[in-house]
């Protein structure tokens, strides 16, 4: 087989240390920022910020670049009522049955139970889907790599690229979220990976007073 061919890679900037330092400790600060919130405000959002959002997830390296995610935004109010009947429905399941009391009191502080206004309230919900292979032009079936490792950086990137515009966001996983395929016509290749609300907190909203593990916590260097 040919090999691919290798273009120089032009884009990349090096930057000296003491500047390197300083560009990653305000980029930490940047997303130290970050909260996730369950309570969000009405108000409208520009397409575009959402479009460049996505196009910035779209970026993530992936298995073989076969860029395995679709992103259906969803801004119809009644498309929007929809979900919200659809994860009431299976979130009552799993807090009145199915989550074991071990999960449970993992959630205590986060205060969540099965009603999620916030789906029909914030102006905007991202599904994001994961797909398994892809299909081409003659209907011949590619199978993807790695999908979810490539699917999870993908809504990393995504996230931290609605926070820095200026957008709260809350990755919200109703289980199972099969009805996602059904209202959105998503075709059998893609599964949901998550659901991600999206738009500015509501007034005075509160988060949990929750804090990250320590650098000492989470990393080794030797
Ligand atoms: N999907 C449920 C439960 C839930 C589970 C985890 I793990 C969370 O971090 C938060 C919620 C819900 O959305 O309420």
């Amino acid at each position: 087989m040919d090999s691919p061919s290798h273009i120089p890679y032009s884009s990349y900037i090096e930057y000296p240390p003491d500047e390197m330092i300083r560009r990653a400790r305000e980029f930490r600060l940047e997303v130290q920022r970050r909260r996730t919130v369950r309570d969000f405000s009405d108000k409208e959002i520009p397409d575009e910020v959402l479009k460049d959002c996505i196009r910035a997830a779209s970026t993530a390296p992936n298995g073989a670049n076969l860029q395995p995610w679709h992103f259906a935004v969803i801004r119809s109010p009644e498309l929007k009522r929809k979900i919200r009947i659809a994860a009431e429905k299976e979130e009552r399941e799993f807090y009145t049955n199915r989550a074991p009391n071990e999960w449970l009191e993992a959630l205590q502080p986060l205060g969540t139970n099965e009603y999620k206004p916030f789906l029909e309230k914030a102006p905007c919900l991202i599904a994001i889907f994961s797909q398994s292979y892809g299909v081409d032009e003659k209907g011949k079936k590619r199978k993807h790599y790695y999908v979810k490792e490539s699917v999870g950086i993908a809504t990393g990137i995504l996230i931290t690229a609605l926070h820095h515009a200026g957008l709260a966001t809350l990755t919200h996983t109703p289980s199972p979220m099969g009805f996602l395929n059904e209202l959105l016509e998503r075709p059998d290749n893609e599964k949901p990976f998550l659901l991600l609300v999206t738009g500015y907190p509501a007034e005075g909203v509160t988060v949990p007073d929750i804090g990250k593990k320590s650098l000492s916590e989470i990393s080794t260097f030797r």
